[in-house]
C-alpha cells in the first residue's frame, strides 16, 4: 500500500500491520483509500436488501441494524441464529457480493496469512451511536478453517477483543475508519464484540459506523 501522505497533515493513523494476538490481525488503515468506492458498493446493496433490526430467539431487538450480501446471509428470529440464501424481507437472494468487498476481503486475510480465503458472506452491520454488540462468537458457519475478516467504516468504535473463554475480560482495541481486523486459525472462535458506540458524525458516514463481516459457510449446512 502506499504510504498515505495526507495523513501526516490529518492526524490520521498510518497504515501498519499489528499481531493482537495468535491468529489476530489488525491491519490499520487498510481500506481507508478506497472507502469511498466501498462505501458506493454498500449502497447498491442495501438498495436491494435493506438494513433491518433483527429479533434474536429471546425476542429482544438487536440495536445494530444489518443487511447481507453474497450467496449466504446471516439472519435471526425467534427461531435462531442461521444463514440463509434468501432475504426474507424480499423473498428474493441476497444481493451478490460486490467484486471491490470480495477482492478487499480476499487481499486482507492474504496480508494476515490466510492465503486461500473465499468467502461466501458478507454481513453488512450498521451502528448509530449508543448501539453495541454484546460478546460472542461467530460460530453459525460450521467451518472453521477460513477466518473472518472484519472492515470497519465511518464512526470509530471500541472493539472488544476476548480469548477463547467467554468468562476472560476482554481487551479493549480502538479501530477506526479503514481499519480491517482478520482472526482465524487458533483464534477463529474467539469471543468478540463492540463497546457502545460515541455519538459523532463522520465525513463519509455521517452518523454511522458501517461494519463488514466477511465468512466462509459450509455450503451444506446440517
Ligand atoms: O462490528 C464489529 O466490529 C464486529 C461485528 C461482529 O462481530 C459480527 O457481525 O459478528
Ligand atoms: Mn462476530
Amino acid at each position: 500500500m502506499m504510504p498515505d501522505s495526507n495523513s501526516l497533515f490529518t492526524g490520521e493513523a498510518q497504515p501498519s500491520i499489528e499481531t493482537l494476538a495468535e491468529g489476530v490481525t489488525l491491519l490499520r488503515a487498510f481500506c481507508r483509500e478506497e472507502a469511498p468506492a466501498l462505501l458506493d458498493a454498500i449502497a447498491t446493496v442495501v438498495a436491494d436488501s435493506r438494513f433491518r433490526n433483527m429479533v434474536v430467539p429471546s425476542g429482544h431487538t438487536m440495536s445494530v441494524a444489518m443487511t447481507n450480501c453474497g450467496d449466504l446471509g446471516w439472519i435471526t428470529d425467534r427461531t435462531g441464529y442461521r444463514y440463509t440464501a434468501h432475504d426474507p424481507l424480499t423473498g428474493k437472494p441476497w444481493p451478490p457480493m460486490p467484486a471491490p468487498l470480495l477482492h478487499l476481503a480476499q487481499r486482507a486475510a492474504a496480508t494476515a496469512a490466510f492465503p486461500r480465503f473465499t468467502p461466501n458472506a458478507c454481513l453488512i452491520n450498521r451502528y448509530a451511536p449508543g448501539t453495541r454488540l454484546s460478546l460472542h462468537q461467530d460460530k453459525n458457519e460450521q467451518d472453521y478453517t477460513h477466518p473472518i475478516v472484519s472492515v470497519s467504516l465511518g464512526l470509530p468504535a471500541t472493539f472488544l477483543l476476548g480469548t477463547l473463554r467467554r468468562t476472560d475480560t476482554p481487551r479493549r482495541i480502538r479501530i477506526e475508519h479503514g481499519d480491517t481486523l482478520v482472526w482465524g486459525g487458533p483464534a477463529r472462535l474467539i469471543y468478540h464484540g463492540v463497546a457502545p458506540i460515541a455519538a459523532s458524525t463522520h465525513p463519509l458516514t455521517g452518523p454511522f459506523r458501517i461494519n463488514l463481516t466477511f465468512r466462509r459457510v459450509a455450503t451444506k449446512l446440517s
